[in-house]
């Protein structure tokens, strides 16, 4: 699992933006979910969810200023119970100790977000620092444990990158390799929101407005950062190398210099701020491919590849530009929409594809099944195994909806509290708490979500049926009363929250 990859940015999902050749093995050789779903499209949420196989109402995490209740019933637990040897390793970012693991080795540093450059790791409850680059050393450290794990017992392994978390610090192998490339623009970097309401028009996650010139566009010089060694900027550069530094300094000159002189402006700033953006994010997930390639070798070499169940995915999908915007938390597409393939060739067809609805709460059931291990009953998700199995068909009465449910609001990014539905054709999202808007999408006819139906006379009796599935899924999910669930978890104003 990466933090923040987003299905635009992966080739085997038709992205047009780089190669992920490693990443398209996978899916060629095994299974591609096409709409596979976020619960609630944040980090911490996102990961409490696939662990617990439970919505964010049920498991306690909601938003990022929760902490993961550890003692809860979780699959790696279940499936150590039943003779697997566990572990995690990268990301974890659920504040609370790591329960359920033979062995943990996690990110700490900048609220468990890790560092890019020389990052901190808790290693079983120990402290350690490692000098390198943090998506190469996740994989040196998932490949020891794996060459020294007891080899009579089956194994569960959660291999967690942080890239391309911002703030999108490329590999010093990459610094650079983007620089004279122009990607494609996406068609609604400069929309206006027209026809959507306040959510879409007050977030704060904008290309234009709220990319920040030093954190995230880099367009600082080492001589200007030296000027104020409290800068954020300052607080991870420091932390390379110098030769690292000097390669650094001589890829980002180039950016600061065109930047300076360019004299941009409006939707010309944001095309140039877009490339910028890209250039970065884009070269972390080089890394991450590569890495992932690695490991798919070793598993090779020493005999175990067709014998692992191998799935990707990332918490949840990311805004590339789309509605001129970077980050998630919208129950629009480009971050509801989860990556998910899966490679096993025991059971699963190569080069399959699926339409089903998933969700990110149905990992947990889903391996439990595979294993062998008895699904308990008060996980809400449903093993995927009969659809992934099935060359991607769905059993005749699968769900007809996905439901979603953000929270964290207010926060950073001002994205209003909201949930919905999302069903093969259609969306139909509430927007509440400072607001009481409702949209709705035809999926198949505006897959940018421009146009929103809601109170559209031609759709009322779509609306109607759709209001009706929402509330059926809110009884089947137990969220009850969901506009007013703000719960002891929401004390306070979080607007100057930690980007988390
Ligand atoms: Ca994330």
């Amino acid at each position: 699992m990466t933090d923040d990859h987003t299905t635009q940015a992966m080739s085997c999902y038709g992205g047009r933006l780089i190669q992920t050749p490693n990443m398209d093995r996978i899916a060629n050789e095994g299974i591609r979910m096409d709409n596979c779903y976020a619960v609630n499209a944040l980090s911490g949420p996102s990961r409490a969810c696939i662990l617990t196989g439970k919505f964010s109402h049920m498991n306690g995490f909601t938003d990022n200023a929760s902490t993961f209740d550890g003692s809860q019933q979780t699959f790696p637990k279940l499936l150590q119970a039943a003779g697997y040897q566990t572990s995690v390793i990268g990301k974890w970012h659920l504040i609370t100790e790591p329960q359920g693991f033979d062995y943990w080795c996690i990110l700490s540093g900048q609220h468990e977000q890790g560092d890019y450059y020389n990052p901190d790791f808790i290693e079983n409850g120990k402290h350690v620092v490692e000098q390198g680059y943090v998506t190469d050393i996740v994989t040196d450290k998932a490949i020891e444990y794996l060459e020294h794990r007891d080899k009579s017992k089956p194994f569960c392994m959660m291999y967690h990158q942080k890239a391309p978390h911002r703030n999108w610090m490329p590999a010093p192998r990459h610094l650079g390799m983007f620089n004279n490339t122009t990607f494609p623009e996406p068609g609604t970097l400069f929309d206006t929101y027209e026809g959507r309401g306040r959510a879409a028009k007050e977030q704060d996650m904008s290309i234009e407005h709220t990319l920040t010139d030093d954190w995230d566009l880099k367009l600082l010089t080492r001589e200007e950062m030296l000027k104020d060694t409290t800068n954020r900027l300052y607080q991870v550069y420091k932390r390379m190398p110098a030769a690292v530094q000097d390669k650094w300094d001589s890829v980002y000159a180039q950016r600061i210099s065109e930047y300076r002189n360019g004299n941009l402006k409006g939707n010309a700033l944001i095309s140039w701020k877009y490339q910028q953006y890209m250039r970065d994010y884009l070269a972390t997930v080089v890394a991450v491919d590569e890495n992932i390639g690695r490991l798919l070798n070793y598993l090779e070499k020493t005999g175990e590849l067709d014998n692992t169940i191998i799935v990707y995915t990332s918490d949840q999908g990311f805004f590339l530009g789309e509605h001129g915007w970077f980050d998630k938390r919208f129950m629009y597409e480009e971050c509801q929409r989860m990556p998910m393939i899966v490679r096993y060739p025991k059971a699963i067809k190569a080069g399959s594809t699926s339409n089903a609805i998933a969700m990110n709460i149905d990992f947990a059931p889903t391996f439990l099944d595979f294993a062998g291990v008895e699904i308990p009953d008060d996980i809400q998700g449903e093993s995927l195994k009969p659809v992934l199995t099935n060359e991607g068909n769905a059993p005749a009465d699968w769900r007809k909806a996905a439901y979603y449910h953000y929270y964290e609001y207010p926060a950073e990014h001002s994205v209003k509290r909201h949930y919905g539905i999302r069903t093969t054709d259609f969306k139909l999202i509430h927007f509440y708490n400072d607001v009481d808007e409702w949209e709705m999408y035809d999926m198949q006819n505006d897959p940018h979500e421009l146009n929103n139906l809601y109170g559209n006379p031609e759709y009322t009796a779509k609306q109607a049926e759709l209001m009706l599935l929402l509330k059926e899924v809110q009884e089947q999910y137990k969220d009850n009363d969901p506009d007013e669930r703000i719960t002891e978890l929401f004390k306070g104003d979080r607007r100057f929250m930690e980007n988390r």
